[in-house]
C-alpha cells in the first residue's frame, strides 16, 4: 500500500525551495518536464523497479500517463507563484492547486496570520480535501467513468501518511500563514504526520519576530522539523561551488541536494541484509557495547521497512516530542557540471557527514550530544565495510547522550542517485540545536524589551501576550534539550546489577532442578 505525502510550499522562500526540490525529484525518478517517464531501453528490469515502485508517495497518476506533484503552492502575494507557473516543471503541477491571496499590496504577520488567512485557509481547504481523497471501489469506479468523460487527473490517495510545509520562518507569510497551516492539518488530521522543512530567519529586527512566533507554532504544531540555515548554506556555497557570492539560485541547488536525500527513504525501495545485523549484533555482544545498535539494510533479498515514511522516521528520531528539530548534512555537495571530480568513497562522506561542514544547519556538533542518527546511503554495489561505520561510532559514543540505545540507524538504497555514484545524507537530532534558539531568544529579548518595532505588529492586531507566550515557549524548549544533554547514566552500573540479576535468576532455577 502507498503511503502518500502531500508537499505544501508557503511564501517566497517556500515557493523558490520547494520548486528546485521538485526539479530534483522528478529528475531522480526519471520524469519529463511534463510529467512522463523518460523511458530508457538499456534501464534495467530491477532498476525501473526501485526507479518507479514508490513514485506514488509524491506522484499521483493521471489518465494520461502523467505524473502530477502531490503539492500546494500557497502565498499571500501571487506574484512567487507566478514564477512557478512559468517556470521549468510549472505545468507539472495541478493548476487548481496554486492559492494566492488576493491583492499583491504586501503587508506583514498580521496580515498572514490574521486578515488574509481565513480566505487562502478556505480555498486551501477545498484544495487538500481533493489531495487527500481516499481510493475505494465507488470512486474508483467514479474515476473511470470521468476518465472517459473528460480524460480528467486521478488525485486519489490509498493511506495518507502525512505532509511536509516549506516555508521560512522569517519571512511574515512563511512564518505566519505557514506555521497557521501546520496547525490546521494537526488539528483536522491528528492521526497523520506533520513536518516541516523551515529556513531559520536572518538577524533583522522583523525576521526575529516572525521566527519567535514562527518557532512557538513549530514546537506545539509540527511533530518534525528540519532546520536549515543560510548562513551555512552560504558557507557551504563558498567552499565547494567556490562562488564568492552565492545566489538563492545556489542556495537552493545545495538545499534540494540534502532533502533530495532525505526524502529518498521514502521514495525508494530499500533492501535488508539480516545476516550482517545477525553478525553485527553477536560481535556487539563479545564488545559489551550494548547501548550502541546499527541496522543496515544492504542486500536485494529481503524488502526492509526500515524508516521509510514518517511516521517510521519520527518514532526513530524523536525521543521526546517536543525536540524533534532535525539537522540534515549531505554529502556531497558539487557544481553540476563537476560532479565527475568528487570523491565518493565511503570514508570520505563519512569523514564529512559527522563534522559541521557538511550541516545545513550553523552548528558545532561538538556543543551538544546527539539523541539519534539516522544515515541514508545510496548507490549501486556500494561496498561498505560495516565494522568501519561501527568503529566509527564507537569512537563516537562520548558524543552521545548515553540514555538511549539503538543510536545511529544505516539504510542503504541500492539505486546510484542522479549525478554521482554515490551519496549519503545524515539525519540527526542533537541537543546543539538549543544554541541557534538561544542566539535567536537574546535578540529578541533584546528587541522587545525595548519594544522596537512592535507596533508593525500590534497595528495588525498580534498582542504583546502572543510575543511573551512564544518566547517563554522557546525558552522552554531551550532548557529541554539543555536537561538533555547534562543526563548522565551510570550505564556500566546499571548493566552489571541487570547481570547479576540474571545470575541469581539463573542460579534458582539450577537449584530448583537439583
Ligand atoms: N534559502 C533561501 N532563503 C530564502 C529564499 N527566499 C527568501 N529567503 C529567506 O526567507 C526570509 C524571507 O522570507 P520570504 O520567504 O521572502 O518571505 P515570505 O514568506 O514570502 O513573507 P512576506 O514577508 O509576506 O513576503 C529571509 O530570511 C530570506 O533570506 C530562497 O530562495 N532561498
Ligand atoms: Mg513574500
Amino acid at each position: 500500500m502507498v503511503r502518500e505525502i502531500i508537499h505544501l510550499q508557503v511564501g517566497q522562500c517556500g515557493n523558490q525551495i520547494g520548486n528546485v526540490f521538485w526539479e530534483s525529484i522528478c529528475k531522480d525518478h526519471q520524469l519529463s518536464e511534463s510529467g512522463s517517464l523518460i523511458s530508457d531501453p538499456e534501464t534495467s528490469k530491477n532498476k525501473l523497479r526501485l526507479q518507479t515502485e514508490k513514485m506514488s508517495v509524491y506522484f499521483a497518476e493521471s489518465s494520461d500517463n502523467k505524473y502530477v506533484p502531490r503539492a500546494i503552492m500557497l502565498d499571500t502575494d501571487p506574484g512567487p507563484l507566478e514564477v512557478v507557473k512559468a517556470g521549468r516543471i510549472g505545468k507539472m503541477f495541478n493548476p487548481d492547486n496554486y492559492v494566492a491571496g488576493a491583492s499583491s499590496v504586501l503587508g506583514g504577520y498580521g496580515r498572514s496570520y490574521l486578515t488574509e488567512s481565513s480566505q487562502i485557509i478556505e480555498e486551501y481547504t477545498e484544495v487538500l480535501q481533493k489531495e487527500l481523497e481516499v481510493k475505494s471501489q465507488k470512486k474508483k469506479k467514479r474515476v473511470k467513468t470521468e476518465k472517459k468523460r473528460k480524460g480528467g487527473e486521478v488525485q486519489l490517495c490509498d493511506s495518507p501518511q502525512g505532509f511536509q510545509v516549506m516555508h521560512s520562518l522569517g519571512g511574515s507569510t512563511g512564518s505566519g500563514l505557514g506555521t497557521l497551516l501546520l496547525e490546521h492539518l494537526r488539528n483536522n488530521y491528528p492521526t497523520l504526520v506533520t513536518s516541516s522543512f523551515s529556513v531559520l530567519p536572518s538577524q533583522l529586527i522583523v525576521e526575529t519576530y516572525h521566527a519567535i512566533l514562527g518557532l512557538s507554532q513549530l514546537i506545539d504544531h509540527s511533530h518534525a522539523t528540519f532546520t536549515i540555515d543560510n548562513a551555512s548554506l552560504f558557507n557551504i556555497c563558498k567552499r565547494t561551488l567556490k562562488s564568492s557570492n552565492p545566489t538563492y539560485k545556489d542556495l537552493n541547488w545545495i538545499t534540494s541536494l540534502a532533502m533530495n536525500g532525505v526524502t529518498s527513504s521514502f521514495r525508494r525501495v530499500q533492501n535488508n541484509n539480516t545476516k550482517e545485523e545477525i553478525s553485527l549484533s553477536q560481535k556487539k555482544k563479545k564488545k559489551k557495547i550494548n547501548y550502541f545498535y546499527i541496522v543496515i539494510a544492504g542486500d536485494y533479498r529481503i524488502p526492509c521497512k526500515l524508516n521509510d515514511d514518517l511516521h517510521k522516521m519520527r518514532l526513530n528520531l524523536i525521543p521526546f516530542p517536543r525536540l524533534h528539530f532535525l539537522l540534515m548534512s549531505h554529502y556531497p555537495f558539487f557544481k553540476v557540471d563537476e560532479s565527475k571530480k568528487v570523491d565518493t568513497s565511503v570514508s570520505t562522506m563519512t569523514d564529512y557527514l559527522w563534522s559541521s561542514v557538511s550541516s545545513l544547519a550553523n552548528i558545532v556538533p561538538g556543543d551538544g550530544k546527539y539523541l539519534s542518527d539516522s544515515f541514508v546511503i545510496r548507490g549501486e554495489n556500494v561496498s561498505m565495510n560495516i565494522w568501519d561505520v561501527f568503529n566509527m561510532s564507537s569512537h563516537m559514543a562520548e558524543d552521545f547522550v548515553n540514555f538511549i540505545p539503538n543510536l545511529i540507524k544505516i539504510t542503504v538504497i541500492p539505486l546510484a542517485p542522479t549525478y554521482t555514484p554515490l551519496n549519503g545524507t545524515l539525519l540527526c537530532n542533537t541537543t546543539c540545536i538549543k544554541n541557534t534558539f538561544a542566539a535567536l531568544s537574546s535578540t529578541f529579548s533584546q528587541l522587545f524589551q525595548r519594544k522596537t518595532m512592535l507596533h508593525r505588529f500590534t497595528r495588525e492586531g498580534i498582542d504583546e501576550l502572543q510575543f511573551s507566550e512564544s518566547h517563554a515557549n522557546v525558552q522552554s524548549l531551550i532548557s529541554e534539550y539543555q536537561d538533555k544533554q547534562d543526563v548522565v547514566v551510570d550505564l556500566e552500573n546499571e548493566l552489571d546489577a541487570v547481570d547479576e540479576e540474571n545470575s541469581i535468576e539463573q542460579n534458582n532455577e539450577s537449584d530448583f532442578y537439583e
